[in-house]
């Protein structure tokens, strides 16, 4: 794999991807990203341009799709609108990004024979109850609960009619939560190290029992790279690190790596529909592929990750007013939506 086009590398786990690449193979890389509010160039920074290319464009518009697929020996497929409480307010640009703009890549990857891996998510199997034995497994049956997490199933779904209907060289990736550095200010573990460095109050939803399977970005990476070298095609591996933790252990344990008492924070009204818990068993990746993730420590990973938004004021700071903005005028529209109900009820 001599060339290989990273979609949505210029967003979260995409640009710690490309980096990866960079060390851990000689591949020319070409990221195609629209840049939206999630894609950051400046998270590519510093890279070799001899190595990487930045195309700014969309995963919708088919002829630029085409061009690039054609060129390209692999295609790794990130790019997506990620955020579940976006899709909660406005769904358009989910099914539009993660659903119109699979299928486009999916046809250029058929038309051009082009090796091609669907990044996706644990969420596409709805949630599990708390005291679950039970983790999800590739049989697990697709259970989706919000607009992002259902339109992540729908592509997955056209990856696999594609591989089957038309002979596609696809693996698909399901992962668990990352944390780690280059992640947009409005996902949870960074939201509240940089609401703590501003002097605000971290926000904590509901009860904080909800439970989420973190990983470091660092593991995923690794993870996607050997399924790309090695995995099997049709098939879909799932990716975790053993991380389960609820919310309000992960708050109490980032204010106090952060000097702060582990109460000081705030409960806001309950994410609409909020999964309960998700968690991977990711034996078959570790079997049959060899993958070993380095970063279990989640403690350790939580610190390494507040000394980099300490260190990187710049990336994030001016992202950060217009975050805290978009969620006031969330919360300001659930409060009138409640009236609207009351008042109709
Ligand atoms: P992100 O929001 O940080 O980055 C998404 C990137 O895609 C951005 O750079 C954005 O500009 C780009 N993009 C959006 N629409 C585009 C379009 N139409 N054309 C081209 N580029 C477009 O997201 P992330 O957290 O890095 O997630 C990347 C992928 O990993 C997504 O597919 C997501 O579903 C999946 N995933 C994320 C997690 C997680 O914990 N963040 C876990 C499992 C799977
Ligand atoms: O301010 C907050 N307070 C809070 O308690 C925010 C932003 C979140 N939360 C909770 C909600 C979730 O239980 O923290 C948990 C994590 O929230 P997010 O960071 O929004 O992630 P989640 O909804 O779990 O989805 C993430 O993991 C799966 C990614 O955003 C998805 O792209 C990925 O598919």
């Amino acid at each position: 794999m001599k060339r290989i086009l990273v979609t949505g590398g210029a967003g979260f786990i995409g640009a710690n991807f490309v980096r990866y690449l960079l060390e851990h193979s000689s591949a020319q890389v070409v990221v195609l990203d629209a840049l939206t509010y999630a894609g950051n160039r400046e998270s590519l920074n510093g890279l070799p341009e001899d190595r990487v290319e930045l195309c700014i464009g969309s995963i919708t518009d088919a002829s630029l799709v085409d061009r690039l697929v054609s060129d390209s020996d692999a295609v790794v497929h990130f790019a997506a609108e990620s955020h579940n409480d976006n899709s909660l307010h406005d769904p358009a640009p989910f099914l539009e990004t993660n659903i119109l703009g699979t299928y486009m890549l999916l046809e250029a990857v058929r038309l051009h024979n082009v090796r091609f891996h669907h990044i996706s998510t644990d969420e596409v199997y709805g949630d599990l109850e708390l005291d679950d034995p039970a983790r999800f497994t590739e049989t697990t049956p697709y259970n989706p609960s919000s607009p992002y997490s259902s339109t992540k199933a729908a592509s997955d779904l056209l990856v696999r009619a594609w591989v089957r209907s038309f002979g596609v060289r696809a693996t698909l990736s399901n992962c668990s939560n990352n944390y780690g550095p280059y992640q947009h200010v409005e996902k949870f573990i960074p939201r509240q190290i940089t609401n703590i460095l501003n002097g605000e109050k971290p926000k904590l939803y509901g009860s904080g029992n909800n439970v989420r399977d973190w990983i470091h970005v660092d593991d995923h990476s690794s993870a996607v790279w050997r399924i790309l070298q090695h995995g099997q095609m049709g098939r879909t591996y799932l990716i975790g690190a053993n991380g389960e933790e609820n919310n309000r252990v992960v708050l109490e344990t980032i204010l106090e790596l952060m000097g702060k008492n582990a109460n000081d924070y705030e409960k806001v009204p309950d994410r609409p529909g909020h999964d309960l818990r998700y968690a991977i068993d990711a034996s078959p990746l570790r079997v049959e592929l060899g993958w070993v993730p380095q970063h279990e420590d989640l403690a350790q990973g939580l610190s390494t990750t507040i000394q980099w938004y300490t260190e990187n004021r710049a990336w994030w700071e001016p992202l950060k007013q217009q975050t805290e903005a978009r969620y006031e005028s969330q919360e300001r529209d659930r409060k009138l939506e409640a009236v609207k109900t009351v008042g109709t009820a």
